[in-house]
């Protein structure tokens, strides 16, 4: 069903860019500084991506709709929104869990590949190293090897994502049971949906609990091409790797403390501040605490963007869901005092170009609270959702025979004789 809307839309899409090539083709849309040359190319609009938008002062729009509309949507929805550009009937909601169940089974070698790893690795290394292990099974690879056309090379992606998906809460699962001796591998069941099926798997019972992971599921699933884990995996999809290396590429990228690592930094921080003021602290020593810690030439985790101006809608989200449910946690108290105390600090050192909170600085007190208290696999959770995001612009930039990326760099040398 999904190839099949897929293949009529992509058709529409390709005309359309063909046209706004043959109209506009070489209009200018950015110019570029030599500060932001060397400043990681920030504000410089260099690529298309058609599955969501960041603006600066509203936050992420998905396929047009801003997130605050759709936050209430299943993961499945959310993947196809991504994908199609439209929120599925309830048939094609059934059709995508239906072809999630059917592609559940992760493969052996993939549990023998963890085992062997070394007992203290980063959950992260194991998530990546285990999704690039499954690049023997590709289906993109054997195809593009029996020499399919290139045109059609994006309905393969497509099937390894899709299967990707379908394996990754499983293997996410079976890596925290690992990882955190849980004990044995809970069995997948088939009643269930995505989200509530890992909740299940990673041996969590609590509805609530499962509330959250549909919602952390559904917020984390994109954000626009630039950001480091979508612009490295589709970097690497260029070249025309798999489906599966190109995700483990990105999200090596989301494992870093800057990008989706600082979820775990963020509740690390939080932690501390209860351990040294032997509970919530009062507004003012919460200041002095945070101003402590940037003299010591540290980042407050959590705030800051990139892009953003203004508090991330999807931390709004996560603190509408923690006053509904957690209301009396002290670690989720100490979240919304720094939410009072961070920006007017961050302001006042004048260097953070946005000093609001982003999606890190609130999930893992609601995770904590209902007992996921193992922050270093925090990252795991960002990781299943944003493969949706980066599979979907995957299958979208093959469609749409977008090139291999090649941007070209300058040495400093051509900048003094040049510029
Ligand atoms: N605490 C302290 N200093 C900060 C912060 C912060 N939260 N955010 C930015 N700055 C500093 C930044 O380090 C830089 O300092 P310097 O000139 O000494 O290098 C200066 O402010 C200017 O940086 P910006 O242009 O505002 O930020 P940039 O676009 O370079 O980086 C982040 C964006 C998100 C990497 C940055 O704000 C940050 O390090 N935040 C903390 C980590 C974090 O929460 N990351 C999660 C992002 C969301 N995600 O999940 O991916
Ligand atoms: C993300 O969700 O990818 C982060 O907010 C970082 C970004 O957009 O650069």
């Amino acid at each position: 069903m999904l190839q099949k809307i897929l293949s009529q839309k992509i058709n529409i899409w390709q005309e359309e860019v063909q046209k706004i090539l043959a109209d506009k083709g070489e209009k200018i849309i950015s110019e570029v500084t030599v500060s932001q040359v060397y400043g990681g190319m920030r504000g410089i609009k260099g690529l298309t991506c058609e599955t969501s938008a960041v603006s600066a002062d509203k936050g992420l729009i998905i396929r047009g709709y801003p997130l605050s509309t759709v936050s209430h949507i299943s993961p499945e929805e959310v993947f196809y929104l991504l994908l199609t550009g439209e929120l599925p009937d309830p048939d094609a909601i059934v059709d995508i869990q239906d072809q999630f169940k059917l592609n559940q089974h992760v493969p052996d070698y993939i549990w023998r590949i963890l085992e062997a790893m070394p007992k203290k690795s980063h959950p992260m290394t194991m998530l990546s190293t285990a999704i690039q292990s499954m690049q023997v099974d590709s289906i993109f690879v054997e195809k593009y090897n029996s020499g399919v056309p290139k045109t059609d090379l994006w309905k393969w992606t497509l099937e390894d994502g899709i299967k990707l998906l379908s394996v990754l809460p499983e293997i996410a699962a079976g890596i925290y049971r690992m990882r955190f001796n849980k004990g044995d591998r809970i069995k997948s069941e088939r009643t269930l949906d995505w989200s509530e099926n890992f909740a299940h798997m990673l041996g969590f019972q609590d509805e609530n609990f499962k509330k959250l992971m549909r919602l952390y599921l559904m917020l984390h699933c994109d954000h626009e091409g630039g950001n480091v884990s979508a612009f490295s995996s589709l970097t690497v999809a260029s070249a025309l790797s798999s489906p599966y290396l190109s995700v483990a590429a990105g999200l090596n990228g989301l494992a870093g403390p800057l990008h989706g690592l600082a979820n775990q930094e963020c509740l690390k921080f939080v932690l501390e501040v209860q351990e040294h003021f032997k509970g919530a602290p009062s507004k003012e020593d919460l200041k002095q605490f945070c101003w402590d810690r940037l003299d010591g030439g540290r980042v407050i985790p959590g705030y800051g963007h990139a892009v953003l101006r203004c508090s991330d809608p999807r931390f709004t989200a996560f603190i509408d869901f923690g006053e509904k449910y957690i209301k009396n946690d002290e670690v989720f108290s100490i979240v919304q005092s720094l939410f009072e105390v961070v920006p007017s600090v961050l302001q006042k050192q004048g260097k953070a170009k946005n000093p609001w909170p982003n999606v890190d600085a609130a999930s893992g007190s609601l995770l904590y609270h209902y007992g996921l208290k193992e922050f270093n696999y925090y990252t795991v959770l960002f990781s299943i959702s944003r493969a949706m995001g980066i599979i979907a612009q995957m299958v979208i930039n093959r469609g749409m025979g977008i090139p291999i990326t090649r941007p070209k760099s300058v040495t400093t040398e051509w900048i003094k004789n040049n510029i």
